[in-house]
C-alpha cells in the first residue's frame, strides 16, 4: 500500500516530531550533497565542495524570527513561516562552482525546490551574498511520507568569512550599528567580490597553462620517440 505524502505541518504537532524531523531533513540532504561532491571528484578530478556545515535553529532564535514577523509561537506558525529552520551551508571554492552545485541540486527528482534567492547577483543592502535554495525533501517514516523544509545557504569562502564576521558584528549592535561601520562592511564586501573574481580567473589561468604544459610535453614526447626511431633506422641501415 502506498504511504500517505504530506507537508509538515499537516498533522506534526509536538515540538519533539518536528525537531526529528528537520534533523533527519538535514541528513538526507547532507548525504546527498556529499555524493554529488564524490562524484563530481571521480569524473572530474575537483572538489567543488570545500566544506558543508549544518544546523538545526536554535528554539530561541526561532522564537526570535517569529516574533520579529509578527507571529505567535506556535509549532504551526513555526513550520509554516521559518523557512530555515532545517540549515545547510554549503561553501565552495570558486563562484562558478556556487551556480554548478545549485543546478545539481535542482536537477534531483526527490527533492522539490520551492523559491531560490540570488543574493550573489543580487547581495543585501548590508553587502550579503550568497545563493540560497529553499526545498522540501520526504522523509520516509513507518506510517507516512513528511515532506521537510530545508534551507540551503551556497556561498564562497570568501563570502562565508564576511558574513560570519558581519553576523558577530550586528549580534554585538543587536541590528543597530553606526552607519560608518555598516558602510566600511558594504566596502569589505566589495572586496570579498574582487578577491572572489581574481581568485577564479587565476584558477583558469592556471587550468589553462596546465593543459598548455601537457600539451607541449605530449608532442616533445612524440618528437623524441619519432628522433630515437630515426637514429635506429640509420643505424640499421
Ligand atoms: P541566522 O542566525 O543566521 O539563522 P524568508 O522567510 O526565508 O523568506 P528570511 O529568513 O529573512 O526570510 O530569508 P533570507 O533573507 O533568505 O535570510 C535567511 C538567512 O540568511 C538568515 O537567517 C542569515 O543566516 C542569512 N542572512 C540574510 N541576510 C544576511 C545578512 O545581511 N548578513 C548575514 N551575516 N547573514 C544574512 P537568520 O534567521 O536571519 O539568521
Amino acid at each position: 500500500m502506498e504511504q500517505q505524502q504530506i507537508n509538515l505541518g499537516e498533522g506534526i504537532d509536538s515540538w519533539k516530531s518536528m525537531i526529528f524531523l528537520y534533523q533527519s531533513a538535514i541528513k538526507e540532504v547532507t548525504t546527498k550533497l556529499e555524493i554529488l561532491n564524490d562524484e563530481f571528484q571521480n569524473v572530474h578530478q575537483y572538489n567543488p565542495i570545500e566544506y558543508i556545515k549544518s544546523r538545526v535553529k536554535s528554539p530561541e532564535s526561532i522564537v526570535k524570527k517569529l516574533k520579529r514577523n509578527g507571529y505567535e509561537s506556535t509549532i504551526h506558525n513555526m513550520v509554516e513561516h521559518v523557512n530555515d529552520i532545517a540549515g545547510i551551508r554549503i561553501v565552495c571554492s570558486f563562484t562558478s562552482d556556487i551556480y554548478k552545485m545549485a543546478a545539481m541540486i535542482g536537477k534531483q527528482n526527490d527533492l522539490t525546490v520551492i523559491s531560490v534567492k540570488d543574493y550573489i547577483k543580487h547581495p543585501k543592502e548590508s553587502g550579503y551574498k550568497s545563493y540560497h535554495m529553499l526545498l522540501t525533501v520526504p522523509i520516509f517514516l513507518s506510517d507516512k511520507v513528511v515532506n521537510t523544509k530545508v534551507e540551503i545557504q551556497i556561498r564562497t569562502m570568501a563570502m562565508d568569512f564576511w558574513a560570519s564576521l558581519e553576523h558577530k558584528i550586528f549580534y554585538k549592535f543587536e541590528g543597530d550599528a553606526p552607519d560608518y561601520i555598516s558602510k566600511e562592511l558594504r566596502e569589505c564586501s566589495e572586496i570579498v567580490s574582487v578577491l572572489d573574481d581574481k581568485m577564479l580567473s587565476l584558477n583558469q589561468a592556471i587550468t589553462l597553462a596546465k593543459k598548455r604544459q601537457e600539451e607541449e610535453r605530449r608532442t616533445e614526447g612524440i618528437q623524441i620517440g619519432e628522433r630515437k626511431i630515426e637514429s635506429k633506422k640509420r643505424f640499421v641501415s
